[in-house]
């Protein structure tokens, strides 16, 4: 198979060096699953000082990235593969999630335009860019620390990519819970001692208290996540279970009111 490629645009190239060095993604770009090109747009700037930024139009506060450099870099890249999709990561896009992210496991090649400054001239929004991604409602200097977010979050769902059985992993419904507890030796540490059960060996129970530890902590955590979300028969019992226990707790104990 050929790996899915991710061509990163940006004008800080040395941000990915130690991102694609490093665990889950490296060993995808080992085995083949991915491969990265890092394109350094000031080498796609005119003149002796290769300028990338310029004052706004109309004034005001901060630099623009100027269209030539970015043309130049997303034309040759696109020339070369043109399939590719080009996405913009800036605070305007679509909030980037899992359901996009296994989306993009379906593309050959996306090339990533990270902006810096205030962010890129607008005119290259409309013509080269085909989507607009935000990795959330903060503020971030530039689009780098997103693009590597979106490629470890598509990367990690890749076939063959975490190693072992991971296939419930792209299972969408098993996502939208938090993870259960979890615990490794020693089997006490500073008083508190692992859950009985969890050394039991009966795997049937131990999966039942997973279910209710990820339910109670998706309860109390992100409840949001619940509600958006269809239950098991297994989950629907346990809630019908709290339910009775928490009914039976107002019961016995009247009001304060
Ligand atoms: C304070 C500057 N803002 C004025 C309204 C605009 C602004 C410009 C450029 C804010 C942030 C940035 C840099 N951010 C990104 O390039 C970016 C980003 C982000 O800031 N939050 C979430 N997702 C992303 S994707 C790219």
């Amino acid at each position: 198979m050929t790996p899915m490629k991710f061509s990163i645009l940006t004008i800080f190239p040395d941000m990915f060096t130690g991102f694609l060095e490093h665990g889950i993604i490296r060993r995808a770009m080992d085995r083949g699953l991915i491969d990265t090109g890092i394109i350094n747009i000031r080498d796609h700037a005119a003149g002796r000082h290769r300028v990338t930024d310029d004052r706004p139009y109309g004034g005001g506060n901060g630099m623009v990235m100027k269209p030539e450099p970015l043309a130049g870099a997303i034309r040759e890249t696109v020339n070369r593969y043109p399939d590719a999709l080009t996405i913009h990561l800036t605070p305007q896009g679509r909030v980037f999630d899992q359901d996009t992210a296994r989306e993009l496991t379906r593309t050959d090649h996306i090339v990533m335009i990270c902006g810096r400054y205030e962010g890129i001239d607008e005119r290259i929004c409309e013509t080269l860019v085909d989507r607009e991604l935000s990795i959330g409602d903060y503020v971030l200097t530039g689009g780098e620390v997103a693009a590597m977010v979106v490629i470890d979050a598509v990367t990690r769902l890749l076939p063959g990519a975490l190693g072992g059985d991971h296939s419930a992993d792209t299972d969408s419904f098993a996502d939208q819970l938090l993870a259960h507890a979890q615990y490794t030796r020693p089997r006490e540490f500073e008083g508190k001692a692992v859950p009985d059960v969890l050394l039991s060996g009966n795997h049937r129970e131990i999966d039942r208290w997973r279910t209710e530890s990820a339910m109670i902590r998706t309860f109390l955590k992100r409840p949001d996540l619940l509600t958006k979300r269809l239950l098991t028969d297994e989950e629907t019992q346990l809630l019908k279970k709290w339910h009775m226990e928490i009914g039976r707790i107002i019961k016995n104990r009247g009001t304060n009111g």
